[in-house]
């Protein structure tokens, strides 16, 4: 049997990428997100690229809110023998909302952004991480951030949050070495997606503008990088991998043409 991965948040940017990548690399993927109707796309367009008329499913989606945690544990529960040992999980729904000062920032986005980038992804962590333990074997792929590695003007708790998934991701490969569970972090900067869509509440143009001028990420960069991860060989763990376009040096450090 191929081996599976989960990915959270599969219904957009590094998440839907990963999922295209990984299928077509003939792994059986668990896509996840709130948005059941891409969940239900994403599984009939891969199927029909990857998967054959008589065999096995090679896309299983499930959805919830990784906020919710009575949620996450019912969908990892309901898995069916086949799809429940899962070999990766990818940590990647989160998001960004709001770009304000401390002062002046909304309660609603700070509950949104920690609710979801940090409790998340241990509701979802939890509910997996037995599993692997048991079968002795596993691999957490956590999507941290450059805004886990500093902080920039507005980012403060959007930064908060991805330097717990920094610390977490820490604490987790120390916990988990004795169960084989390989522990890595992907920490990107800019990457064109709807992120920055997300971020400023829907504001097409202020999203737009993080990206002028300059060639960000894109979903496939990241894509090509969890696949790296997941495919060294099992006693090789890269622990942490930060990526920048070339035109980015630090989170506020960034060379625009024109
Ligand atoms: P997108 O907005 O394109 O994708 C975010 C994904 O997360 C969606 O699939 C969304 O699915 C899912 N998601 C959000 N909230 C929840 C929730 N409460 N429950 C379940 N799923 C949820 O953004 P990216 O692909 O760019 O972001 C992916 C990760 O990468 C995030 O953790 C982000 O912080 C991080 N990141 C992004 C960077 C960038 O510049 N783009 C750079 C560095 C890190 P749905 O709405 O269907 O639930
Ligand atoms: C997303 C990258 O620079 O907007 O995590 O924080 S940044």
């Amino acid at each position: 049997m191929s081996s599976i991965i989960l990915i959270t948040g599969a219904t957009s940017g590094f998440g839907e990428a990963a999922a295209r990548r990984f299928a077509s690399e003939g792994w059986r993927v668990i896509i996840t997100g709130r948005r059941k109707e891409r969940l239900e796309a994403l599984r009939k367009e891969l199927e029909g690229l990857h998967g054959t008329v008589e065999g096995p499913p090679i896309i299983h989606p499930l959805h919830f809110d990784v906020r919710d945690n009575a949620a996450v544990e019912q969908a990892i529960a309901s898995l069916l023998e086949e799809w429940k040992s899962i070999d990766v999980l990818v940590n990647n729904a989160g998001l960004a909302a709001g770009f304000d000062t401390i002062q002046d920032g909304s309660l609603d986005d700070w509950n949104r952004m920690l609710d979801t980038n940090v409790k998340g992804l241990l509701h979802v962590s939890r509910a997996v991480i037995p599993g692997m333990i048991a079968r002795g074997k596993g691999h957490i792929i956590n999507i941290g951030s450059v805004a886990g590695k500093e902080v920039y003007p507005k980012g403060n708790v959007y930064c908060a949050s991805k330097h717990a998934v920094d610390a977490l991701s820490k604490g987790m490969r120390q916990d988990l070495l004795p169960h084989g569970i390989r522990v890595t972090q992907i920490a990107p900067g800019l990457a064109e997606t709807e992120f920055s869509q997300v971020r400023f509440h829907g504001d097409e143009q202020k999203a737009k503008q993080v990206y002028m001028g300059m060639t960000p990420l894109s979903g496939d960069d990241i894509a090509d990088l969890i696949h790296f991860a997941a495919t060294r060989p099992l006693h090789v763990c890269i622990n942490d991998l930060v990526v920048m376009p070339t035109a980015q040096a630090a989170s506020a450090l960034v060379h625009r043409k024109g």
